[in-house]
C-alpha cells in the first residue's frame, strides 16, 4: 500500500488554449495563427478552433471531473480573450464573464483553482510588432495583464502561477522550430529565457501588491528533465552538467534562488551571447522568488558529449554543449516517443530538498499519452486504460521514495482531465481520465477515472 498525507492535493492539469476553443475570442495567440496559415503543422490539420469546447461545455465538464475525484484543477487565463488592447490592458468584457463564471463553476464543484497566467499562447500581435518574447516592452505588457487578472479573480482564487513551461517557448519558438514563429537562433533564445525569467519575477512583484493575504501564493511552473549522463567518461558528465544547468537550473535557480547559474552564466559570457540584464533587473529577480514550485515531469534527459565541435556552430546554438540521446534498451512510451522513466520522480524530490531549500512543490503535470484508445473500449464504451494506472502507480510510488525522505512535495496533477487539443500533435495522443469524442463532444469516465477518484478519497493506492 503507498499512503500519502491527509492533507496530499490530488488534482488535474489542463491549460486555456487546448481546451477552450476560439469561440468569441478577440485576438490570435500564435498557435491560432500558425493554424490558420499552415495548418498542414498540425496531426490531421486539427486546429486549437474548437479543441474540446471546454468554452460551452464547462459546466457540465466540471461536473464529470468532480465525478473522477479531482479536488484542484490548474489551468490558464488566455491573454488574448481577457484583454482587449494589449498596450493599455483594457477588458474584453466577454473574457471577463466567462473566466469569472468558470471560477465560480470550479468553486461550486469542490475543485479548487490553481490559475496560470501563459501557457505557450503569446499573442501573435506582439510577435508581430515586438518580437514577442526578445522584447522587454512585451515584459511590461504581460505584467500589465497579469495586474488585470490579480485584480478580477484575486479574492477567489489562492493558487496562481506566471508561466507554464518557459523552456518550452524557448526551444520551441526560439531555437528548434518546433512552434510558431519557429526561429532558429540561439543568442534570441538566450534573451528570451532572461526575459521570462524576468517577466516571471516582475510579475511576482505585482502580485504582492495585489494580493498580499498570506494564504495567497504565486508560483512557475516549471518542465524539470533530469539530465544523466550515457557514461562516466568526463566528456559526458561534463555535457549532462551543462545539460541540466541550460535546461532545468536556468528557470529553477532565479526562481526559487534569485540568481542565474554561475557556471552557465561564465559559459555564456565567454561565448559572448550573455543576455542583456540590467542591476535593476537583477535585484528585482533576487527579491521576487516564489513561494512554491510547479514540476511537470514526462522524461528524463539523456545525455551525451556533442557531436558538434565546440564552437563551429554560428551563430551559436546550446548543442555545441551536449547532445540528447535515446538510451537503447529504455521502456518507452512509443506513442509520444518519450521514455518512461519514473525513477527521476525520486531525483527531482531529491534535489528540492537538497538544493532547493526544500520549497513547497508539486507534480503539476504527469501523465501518458496514448494513440488510438478505442481498441480499448469495453462493450459499454468504457476506456480500459489500465496502462494509464500503471504509468501513475509507478510515478507515484518514486514520488512517495522522495517525500519519505523528507522532501516537501504538497500535491500531484495528472495531465489531463479530459482529452485536450495539443500543440502540434493535435487529437493523436489522448492523455484524459475523461474521454472526449471530438466528433459529438461526448464525454465519458475511463477506468482511470475510476480508480483517481478511489486515490483522491483514500490518499492510497495498492
Ligand atoms: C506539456 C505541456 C502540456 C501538454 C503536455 C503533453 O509540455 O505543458 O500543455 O501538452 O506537455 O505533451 P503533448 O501534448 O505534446 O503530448
Amino acid at each position: 500500500m503507498t499512503t500519502f498525507s491527509k492533507d496530499f492535493i490530488w488534482g488535474a492539469a489542463t491549460s486555456g488554449p487546448q481546451t477552450e476553443g476560439n469561440f468569441h475570442k478577440q485576438h490570435q495567440n500564435v498557435f491560432d495563427y500558425w493554424f490558420e496559415t499552415e495548418p498542414t503543422a498540425f496531426d490531421n490539420g486539427v486546429g486549437p478552433d474548437t479543441a474540446s469546447d471546454f468554452y460551452h461545455d464547462y459546466e457540465a465538464d466540471l461536473a464529470l471531473m468532480s465525478q473522477a475525484g479531482i479536488k484542484a484543477l490548474r489551468t490558464s487565463i488566455q491573454w488574448t480573450r481577457l484583454i482587449d488592447d494589449f498596450e493599455t490592458a483594457s477588458l474584453n468584457a466577454d473574457g471577463v464573464a466567462y473566466y469569472n463564471h468558470v471560477i465560480d463553476a470550479m468553486i461550486a464543484n469542490h475543485i479548487t483553482p490553481y490559475i496560470n497566467l501563459h501557457h505557450f499562447d503569446l499573442p501573435v500581435e506582439l510577435y508581430d510588432r515586438y518580437g514577442g518574447w526578445t522584447s522587454k516592452h512585451v515584459v511590461e505588457l504581460f505584467v500589465k495583464f497579469a495586474e488585470q487578472c490579480f485584480k478580477l479573480f484575486g479574492d477567489r482564487v489562492d493558487n496562481w502561477f506566471t508561466f507554464n513551461e518557459p523552456k518550452v517557448v524557448v526551444d520551441g519558438q526560439y531555437l528548434y522550430g518546433w512552434h510558431y514563429p519557429q526561429i532558429v537562433d540561439g543568442p534570441k533564445a538566450v534573451q528570451v529565457a532572461y526575459n521570462m525569467n524576468l517577466a516571471s519575477a516582475k510579475v511576482i512583484a505585482k502580485f504582492r501588491e495585489c494580493c498580499p493575504q498570506s494564504e495567497k501564493r504565486i508560483g512557475i511552473i516549471l518542465n524539470l528533465t533530469p539530465a544523466y549522463p550515457a557514461t562516466a567518461d568526463p566528456a559526458d558528465v561534463a555535457a549532462a552538467d551543462f545539460a541540466e544547468a541550460w535546461s532545468n537550473e536556468m528557470y529553477l535557480q532565479p526562481a526559487v534562488l534569485g540568481h542565474f547559474p554561475a557556471k552557465l552564466v561564465a559559459t555564456l559570457t565567454a561565448d559572448g551571447v550573455l543576455w542583456d540584464a540590467t542591476s535593476e533587473e537583477l535585484t528585482l529577480i533576487a527579491e521576487n522568488t516564489v513561494d512554491y514550485l510547479g514540476v511537470n515531469y514526462y522524461q528524463p534527459l539523456r545525455v551525451q558529449r556533442p557531436d558538434i565541435s565546440p564552437k563551429s556552430l554560428q551563430p551559436w546554438m546550446p548543442d555545441i554543449y551536449f547532445k540528447e540521446y535515446q538510451m537503447p534498451g529504455r521502456i518507452m512510451n512509443v506513442d509520444r516517443g518519450w521514455e518512461i522513466y519514473p525513477e527521476a520522480m525520486t531525483d527531482i524530490a531529491n534535489n528540492m530538498r537538497e538544493n532547493y531549500g526544500n520549497i513547497p512543490w508539486f507534480i503539476s503535470e504527469n501523465g501518458m499519452g496514448v494513440a488510438g484508445e478505442e481498441r480499448f473500449m469495453d462493450a459499454d464504451g468504457v476506456v480500459q486504460d489500465d496502462y494509464r494506472i500503471d504509468f501513475m502507480k509507478d510515478h507515484l510510488q518514486a514520488l512517495k521514495r522522495g517525500i519519505d525522505a523528507g522532501s516537501n512535495c504538497i500535491g500531484y496533477f495528472v495531465w489531463t482531465a479530459i482529452d485536450c487539443w495539443s500543440w502540434n500533435h493535435a487529437y493523436h495522443n489522448r492523455y484524459g481520465l475523461i474521454r472526449d469524442d471530438i466528433h459529438t463532444q461526448e464525454k465519458t469516465l475511463k477506468k482511470s477515472a475510476a480508480w483517481f477518484k478511489q486515490l483522491s478519497e483514500s490518499n492510497s493506492f495498492e
